[in-house]
């Protein structure tokens, strides 16, 4: 894919490009259906995977053919995306023809499209400390065309504490997520620490939210084939199809750990970040933990 790296530029207060705006009255106005599951994040904070998981939950019994034959990024759309001749992510969606629908969204909070507000969908929303975020982030940006030029670490660093990143400040998307989760109990708000650090109970944690039950065996097959080395070997979870990915610079499931940002952050970058982050977050209630 040949494609020229877009431009980032602001969209309603939020920095974006063209491939998530082109198609915004469409997104606007789509038509979310009552049991339809939303999976929205801030980018690199663990969507695939529980994308993946949240699939599984739903349809490894009922459609078992599915895992071999279609990857997970068909199963699960990505709303607002569109790059011609690509079908955009809201005729995606509208053409599944499963129950549930499982879509993916980044968009911050007051982007959702108002009918999955009017449905009541459950949301299942997950978030990852700011660190290992921005690490994953950077990474992705190299290897994913579509995305700008990342540049180099310690520019790419200060962006994102600008904001000055696809889908915007991380801060306000984590946060406003949160605010919104106090009044609205069809929001799961999860962690990617979480996940790591128990992912069976995590997952026993999503049946309860979509209000499944599953036997011990099923959690034990779901839990073995969400392991991040069985995901990176499997060409449905891998996106090892996607052609705008250059896996000589990357790997889309690159290192799937809590504290890899120690391996990137200088002492005096960690020092700076957490004093601006002290001053950004210091209104919330939100915790994120950046190391367990
Ligand atoms: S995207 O492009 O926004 O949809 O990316 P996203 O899927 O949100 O995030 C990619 C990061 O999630 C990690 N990942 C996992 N970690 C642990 N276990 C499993 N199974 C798993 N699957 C995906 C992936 O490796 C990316 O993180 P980094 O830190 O870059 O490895």
């Amino acid at each position: 894919m040949d494609l020229p790296r877009p431009k980032l530029f602001e969209f309603h207060g939020v920095y974006m490009t063209h491939y998530f705006t082109n198609n915004w009255e469409e997104v606007q106005n789509f038509k979310a259906r009552p049991d339809d599951i939303l999976i929205a994040t801030y980018p690199k904070a663990g969507t695939t995977w529980v994308s993946y998981i949240l699939d599984l939950i739903c349809f490894r019994e009922t459609c078992p053919e599915r895992e071999k034959s279609i990857p997970v990024s068909d199963r699960v759309p990505f709303l607002e995306f569109s790059c011609p001749p690509e079908p955009s992510g809201t005729e995606k969606t509208d053409s599944l023809q499963t129950f549930p629908r499982i879509i993916k969204t980044h968009l911050p909070v007051q982007f959702i499209p108002k009918s999955f507000w009017e449905q009541n969908c459950r949301i299942v929303y997950v978030a990852r400390n700011a660190k290992d975020n921005v690490v994953s982030f950077f990474h992705f940006d190299q290897m994913e065309k579509l995305q700008p030029e990342p540049g180099d670490w310690s520019s790419y660093l200060e962006r994102f504490k600008e904001g000055k990143m696809l889908y915007g400040s991380w801060y306000d998307h984590v946060c406003g997520w949160w605010e919104k989760k106090q009044t609205n109990s069809k929001i799961h708000y999860m962690f990617y620490e979480d996940l790591v650090e128990n992912t069976g109970r995590e997952i026993e944690r999503l049946c309860s939210f979509l209000g499944l039950s599953k036997s011990k065996e099923e959690k034990a097959n779901i839990i073995r084939s969400v392991h991040f080395d069985i995901m990176k070997a499997n060409p449905m979870t891998n996106q090892s199809d996607d052609p705008s990915l250059d896996f000589s610079v990357s790997q889309f499931l690159r290192k799937g750990k809590v504290g890899d940002w120690r391996n990137h952050f200088t002492v005096a970058q960690n020092e700076q970040f957490d004093e601006d982050y002290k001053q950004k977050m210091k209104n919330t209630t939100l915790q994120f933990r950046t190391q367990i």
